[in-house]
């Protein structure tokens, strides 16, 4: 099976790619997913300054994924704008993820990388851990007042990496916010932002950051990502690019994203948990799939979900 696929004009050799957040903040570690058979190289998201993150224990692996506060570490944006060279020497493309702290660090990070080699930019807007910043995404006026000053500082396509919405409404709202700017595409959904896990043997939360409080990852949420992509393809038609995350841990969870209308998808805690192989793994999986079913390429599938 085919599964050539582009995001914003962008061509992918393959549906999969790396998720912004695991395993992709230092030199090595993007090293290894340029080595790897992901589609892509997406890097953490980066601040103005550089960034230790949170206190540790950040991070839990649950049975049916994750639970994580990182706090943003990260090398800082200047870090990864040298790294750009390096990265594309590796022959796939880049995607920078950026998130900084006000609008004014974001338009200097945006104009920065535009003027890089870097291909895609996918600015964060829905980070849940830092404390005392809320989640840009679920605040629609600071949305749109971010997009109308970061779509035009140059050619490179912008992407906006969204939160998990659980209303109509407001997929609705930010469709329409959306369709005003010149987005490019959209990655649905960063984690689910706030939730807690207790251990009742030691009574305490299992990460210490927040108070517990941290974003819930992997098989929990693919349901939560199916619907965003699926009502953000719906309101925004085909010719937005997106990128589905959330659960995606084999080949069947990646053909879901592509009936709900992925163009392509990320990888984050399966790629946390099983290291780089995950890309190959679900990439043949995907393709046996497809295969079975009688499917040539992804656009035989994408956003064909069928009525019941
Ligand atoms: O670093 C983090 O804590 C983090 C980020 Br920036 C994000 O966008 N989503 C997330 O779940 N964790």
């Amino acid at each position: 099976v085919n599964l050539q696929t582009s995001v914003a004009g962008v061509a992918l050799s393959s549906y999969l790619m790396n998720a912004s957040g695991p395993k992709c903040t230092t030199a090595e570690e993007l090293n290894i997913i340029g080595h790897s058979q992901a589609a892509a190289i997406v890097t953490k998201s980066c601040t103005f300054e550089a960034r230790q993150g949170n206190p540790e224990p950040r991070y839990r692996d649950l049975p049916l994924g994750s639970i994580q506060s990182m706090g943003l570490p990260n090398l800082g944006y200047q870090a990864y704008l040298d790294m750009v060279p390096s990265l594309k020497a590796m022959g796939k493309p880049v995607v920078i993820s950026i998130s900084g702290f006000s609008i004014a660090e974001n338009r200097t990070m945006v104009t920065a990388f535009q003027q890089s080699d870097a291909d895609l930019l996918e600015v964060n807007f829905s980070c849940p851990n830092i404390p005392g910043k809320p989640q840009i995404a679920y605040d629609f006026e600071q949305t749109e007042a971010a997009l109308s000053q970061l779509c035009q500082l140059g050619d490179k396509p912008i992407g906006i990496k969204l939160a998990p919405y659980f209303d109509m409404s407001h997929f609705e709202s930010m469709a329409a916010i959306i369709k005003r700017y010149p987005v490019k595409f959209i990655t649905c959904v960063n984690s689910i932002g706030n939730t807690l896990v207790i251990d009742p043997e030691t009574e305490s939360p299992v990460i210490k950051p927040k108070g517990g409080y941290g974003g819930l990852c992997g098989d929990y949420i693919k349901p939560i990502g199916l619907a965003n992509v699926r009502a953000f393809r719906q309101l925004l038609g085909d010719d937005m690019g997106i990128i589905g995350v959330g659960g995606i841990k084999t080949g069947s969870d990646a053909f879901e994203y592509l009936l709900a209308g992925a163009d392509a998808v990320q990888i984050a805690t399966c790629f946390e948990k099983e290291g780089p192989s995950c890309f190959q793994r679900i990439e043949q999986e995907l393709s046996d799939f497809m295969a079975k079913k009688g499917y040539q390429q992804l656009s035989d599938a994408k956003g064909k979900l069928k009525a019941l």
